[in-house]
């Protein structure tokens, strides 16, 4: 394993996405002998987030369809590592805990990382209303797939390519990171561990619609028990 990609959703995100990227510990991570593509999907932004990710040094490829997995299965399509790592382009994950997160995918032999961001909510970071929500939402993917995570929301990921043949990610939505967790810890029984981050603040503007997508996602989780 000598590449990895770190893939970053962003739609109309110029506040953050520049400071996201070079933040990217790259010299750690070349320095564990590791290539590294930096791979922005942007969703057809309407600010200068494209210009913003290119002068930090990104690759930037263009996903109009709409949807935060949309645009995760079209970055992994594209991505040539054999480790993919992601994270918001809103400063909310802490890009400094890749390195040893793939030291941990890479030394563990695990195939799949995800993070809970519950162990560490910065002040301002996550709303009462979005905690309670994510609760539930984690309380019922544990209970209708036996799994025993404590974030089945996060969006940060590290794991080895070569799992997705194997995964049925069908949400181009939100829902995206709730299939993903299920179909790598329940359904493809895959070595997995969920590690302890800090969640911080978002600049910019939120994309999740607090309300229309939490009962989204709960329901695509039941939807998900009755037909993979
Ligand atoms: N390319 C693309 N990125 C998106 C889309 N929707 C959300 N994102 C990005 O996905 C990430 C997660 O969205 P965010 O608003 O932060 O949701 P939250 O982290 O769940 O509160 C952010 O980096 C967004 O810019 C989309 O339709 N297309
Ligand atoms: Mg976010």
């Amino acid at each position: 394993m000598n590449k990895i990609s770190i893939v970053i959703a962003a739609l109309n995100e110029e506040e953050g996405i520049g400071e996201v990227i070079w933040t990217i510990p790259l010299d750690e991570l070349k320095k564990m002998g590791f290539a590294v593509q930096l791979l922005v999907v942007d969703g057809d932004s309407q600010d200068r987030t494209r210009d913003v990710a290119k002068k930090a040094g990104a690759e930037v490829i263009v996903e109009p369809r709409r949807g935060y997995g949309r645009a995760y299965k079209t970055g992994f399509a594209h991505a040539t590592g054999e480790i993919i790592a992601t994270v918001d382009a809103d400063l909310t994950y802490p890009v400094e805990n890749i390195p040893e997160l793939v030291r941990m995918l890479r030394d563990e032999d695990l195939d799949f990382i995800t993070t809970n961001r519950f162990a560490c909510i910065e002040k301002g970071a996550m709303s009462l209303r979005n905690r309670i929500g994510n609760g539930i939402l984690t309380l019922a993917t544990n209970c209708l797939f036996g799994i025993d995570i404590h974030d089945s929301q996060s969006g940060m990921w590290v794991f080895r390519k070569d799992i997705l043949a194997g995964l049925m990610l069908r949400s181009d939505k939100m829902a995206f990171s709730e299939e993903l967790k299920i179909e790598a810890c329940h359904f493809a029984s895959l070595r997995y561990r969920e590690m302890p981050i800090t969640y911080r603040p978002r600049v910019g503007q939120i994309k999740l619609r607090v309300l229309g997508d939490g009962f989204h996602n709960l329901l695509y989780l039941v939807k998900k028990r009755l037909v993979r």
